[in-house]
């Protein structure tokens, strides 16, 4: 088996269990005595808005309970872990199905945004609560019992709220139709990726996992020295999630259409991104005067002008030099790990880590 259908084949396991976990929430919706109708639209809704993304968190979980345990997992671990990738994802379902709704989005992943069909409209935005909804049904039934079963809860909520205060500040830094770059700096940059991406993509998936694989809260290395898990493995993975969305933001701008698979949007959108906040810190009053008249207008002359500028101030270089810099920090910091047995592993940071790194798309 080439590593490619590898690749795939844990990704059709990983979307089995979506079937089974839609069938368990349409049948539980069902047994409240709810008409037909409202079953059809709930069913349509988790259909359209959970499986169909790159599912790089949901599965992010099941990866790391296997690297935890260091051999293949049995069918129950298997589950365990593949639902609360799964409640990440529907996470992440809620989340985008408003995120459309409040950035007036015209497409997601490849189809129409969920409020844009004409029979759906605002409904949406209760579709998106029920989204939510569903993740704390799932997490009951399956993990009740559990002596975490409060931790998990406990995660879950404070990382909705985390995003959600994230979701505020981007959305009051760049509105939509209001160009204003004196609000912009790489301090909030920082600020709003991490909050709005960072703890639910990257720190939300292996804190799961660390829950299900019931690593300990804290525990005492041979040395004498005590470790954090959970708290180490926020150090890495947040200036990690950090990392991936100003890679995001480098793409959007130097990748070409045939490379990333979507057509850049940030300058014309007015997007506080990484790049333009780069191009203020270096542009002398000039260049500012350019960014300032040219940024975030709907104008493809506008947009080529500020692309030039961002070529001026070698933005690329910027980026190289900033990759090498963090990437060389993270690797330190993944050093810094003790293994012993039942504790985390470096291979847990390792694997998201050589994922990301350097990645053109
Ligand atoms: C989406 O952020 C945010 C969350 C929390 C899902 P965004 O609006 O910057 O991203 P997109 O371009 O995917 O809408
Ligand atoms: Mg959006
Ligand atoms: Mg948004
Ligand atoms: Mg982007």
């Amino acid at each position: 088996m080439s590593s490619a259908d590898t690749k795939a084949a844990r990704r059709a396991k990983f979307e089995a269990v979506f079937e089974k976990i839609r069938d368990e929430l349409i049948e539980h919706f069902a047994a409240q005595g709810m008409p037909e109708e409202a079953i059809e639209w709930y069913r349509n809704s988790l259909n359209y808005n959970v499986p169909g993304g790159k599912l790089n968190r949901g599965m992010s979980v099941v990866d790391t309970v296997e690297i935890l345990k260091g051999e293949p997992l049995n069918e129950e671990e298997y589950f365990k872990a593949a639902l609360l990738g799964w409640c990440i994802e529907l996470l992440q379902a809620y989340f985008l199905v408003s995120d459309d709704i409040m950035d007036s989005s015209i497409t997601r992943r490849g189809q129409p945004c969920w409020y844009r069909l004409p029979e759906i409209n605002l409904i949406a935005i209760n579709d998106s609560f029920m989204l939510e909804g569903a993740i704390y049904h799932l997490l009951k039934v399956h993990f009740r019992s559990e002596p975490y079963y409060a931790d998990l809860l406990d995660l879950f909520h404070e990382t909705t709220y985390q995003t959600e205060m994230g979701q505020l500040v981007d959305l009051i830094t760049a509105p939509e139709d209001k160009v204003d770059l004196s609000k912009f700096s790489l301090e909030r940059h920082r600020l709003i990726v991490i909050y709005k991406t960072a703890f639910y993509s990257f720190y939300l998936p292996v804190a799961c996992a660390l829950l299900v694989s019931k690593i300990p809260y804290s525990y005492t290395l041979p040395s004498g020295a005590t470790v954090q898990p959970f708290d180490v493995s926020r150090s890495i993975l947040i200036p990690l999630g950090e990392y991936f969305q100003i890679q995001d933001d480098f793409l959007d701008f130097s990748g070409t259409p045939e490379q990333i698979g979507k057509i850049g949007t940030d300058i014309v959108d007015n997007k506080c991104s990484w790049v333009v906040n780069t191009a203020i810190r270096l542009a002398n009053p000039e260049q500012r005067k350019i960014l300032d008249e040219n940024y975030g207008r709907k104008d493809a002359e506008k947009e080529k002008v500020v692309k030039a500028l961002f070529e001026e101030l070698k933005i690329r270089d910027v980026y190289a030099e900033y990759e090498e810099k963090v990437v060389g920090e993270l690797r330190q910091k993944i050093d810094e790990i003790v293994e012993v047995p039942g504790g985390l592993k470096k291979e847990v940071f390792n694997s998201f880590l050589g994922k990301i790194y350097k990645r053109s798309k």
